[in-house]
């Protein structure tokens, strides 16, 4: 019996080299699933665009389309007050003759806004850019006038940031799977792949084409749309621009939080204020009436609530984006282009204490909020309560001045404790809100929220 001296690869040898080749294919495989679930950091928005457009804390939404013609709501009212035959062809007569894009940023420039975001295209499917990847669209219309463009121009002319809203869910579009979002029995096979595929193809266009300083998705809600898309679709957009601001309502996940599913720059409440937060950036969306599209005789938010929510969001170190809904002959009701007005002449005298301020040290409430920037706290009184004002204490600051801003000094104690008395005189200088500006010995950005 002869003994090779080449020693064969024992059993063991062998089983062990394929436990480590199988234990590495999964790794990759891991890595790469892991890695497809989320952005890579590198192309994410930077901080310091982020801060820009945290510093213009106040911008005009604008939801408009051939809906405008029935007065109901954009995409909602497709299948429920107008059936879908009927809203569908709805653009075969809509021609905004009055239309003037000049006229609607001016509006948002009187108003103090320093950002526009149009509803390019809504759950309805129409597009209101010629767009080459989808017939049903505004060329198409007898109105026949890229609307978005026209917009785009007027922004850029009057130094207003242009924003483009853009739906990821298309109940219109055959592709999409739900067409009814009221009767789930009409839901189609549908085909997401190419759905995404004309999704990447419209928004290149209108990336290319109009350079939007942001982009705010919506429509994140339904089955078919998945964060995989998602990341797909942002890491496209940023190869198109890098600079470009996403929502995080491209994403799934909530509006108003940060979570795994998120995919996107910014959180985005919706009507009503969001809560304090110093570290994620937030944009609360808000009508100045009830309905987010035109509708003849709606409420119309009262000039003090319009102010104090702007004043309540800014305090809590977000954004406002105020929606006006135009008429189906293209103009802004003259009432809501009066209000936004009149919102642009209070902020023309207290500017400074909402556009690049911070919000806090203190929580918004019913009586005051309060902004801050560099060594001044800008403390928005709402209403006079009492003839003074307690305030919680500023540990280890000092306050050195307090006065109404353009405006007279303003009577103040603060004990050894620290304890903050304002005190007030029997009419406030301004009902909206007035504001009070208490410079203190150190900068009071740096001061941690304190909850009052
Ligand atoms: O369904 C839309 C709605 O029509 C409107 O556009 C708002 C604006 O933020 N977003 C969705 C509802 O969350």
């Amino acid at each position: 019996m002869t003994f090779s001296l080449q020693k064969k690869p024992s059993n063991s040898l062998r089983d062990s080299s394929i436990i480590v080749v199988g234990i590495s294919i999964l790794f990759l495989s891991v890595s790469c699933f892991v890695y497809a679930q989320q952005l890579s950091s590198d192309i994410k928005t930077s901080k310091a665009l982020m801060d820009g457009f945290m510093d213009k804390r106040f911008g005009m939404f604008i939801h408009f389309g051939p809906v405008s013609l029935r007065g109901t709501e954009i995409g909602w009212s497709r299948n429920k007050e107008v059936p879908a035959e009927e809203y569908d062809n709805l653009y075969k007569e809509f021609n905004p003759v009055l239309f003037n894009a000049n006229a609607w940023v001016k509006a948002a420039k009187d108003a103090g806004m320093k950002y526009l975001t149009i509803t390019s295209k809504h759950h309805d499917g129409f597009c209101l850019w010629p767009t080459s990847f989808s017939t049903y669209n505004i060329i198409n219309s007898p109105y026949k006038r890229d609307i978005v463009g026209e917009l785009a121009k007027a922004c850029n002319k009057q130094g207003i940031a242009f924003c483009i809203y853009f739906t990821v869910l298309d109940w219109h579009d055959p592709d999409y799977p739900i067409h009814n979002p009221y009767d789930s029995t009409k839901n189609v096979q549908g085909d997401m792949k190419a759905f995404v595929r004309r999704m990447k193809n419209e928004l290149k266009e209108i990336v290319v084409r109009y350079r939007p300083y942001m982009l705010w998705f919506d429509g994140n809600w339904e089955k078919p749309w998945t964060k995989e898309y998602a990341i797909d679709v942002y890491q496209f957009i940023k190869s198109l621009d890098k600079d470009v601001i996403i929502n995080n309502r491209l994403g799934k996940g909530d509006q108003d939080s940060l979570s795994t599913e998120s995919v996107g720059d910014y959180l985005t409440p919706e009507q009503r204020i969001g809560t304090m937060n110093m570290k994620d950036p937030w944009e609360s969306c808000i009508t100045i009436c009830s309905q987010w599209a035109w509708k003849p005789n709606d409420s119309m938010k009262s000039l003090k609530e319009c102010i104090q929510t702007l004043v309540k969001t800014s305090a809590g170190n977000g954004n406002l984006l105020f929606n006006v809904g135009p008429m189906m002959d293209g103009r802004m009701e003259a009432r809501q282009v009066e209000r936004l007005k009149e919102m642009g002449d209070w902020l023309s005298k207290y500017g400074n204490s909402i556009y690049g301020a911070k919000g806090g040290p203190y929580l918004p409430n019913e009586i005051y909020a309060a902004t801050r920037k560099d060594n001044r706290i800008y403390l928005h009184v709402f209403e006079r309560k009492a003839a003074s004002l307690e305030l919680p204490s500023l540990p280890g600051i000092k306050i050195t001045r307090a006065y109404f801003m353009n405006g007279k000094a303003v009577p103040f104690t603060q004990d050894k404790e620290e304890h903050i008395r304002i005190d007030l005189p029997p009419v406030l200088p301004d009902e909206l809100s007035s504001v009070i500006v208490m410079e203190l010995d150190k900068n009071a950005e740096r001061i941690p929220v304190i909850k009052n």
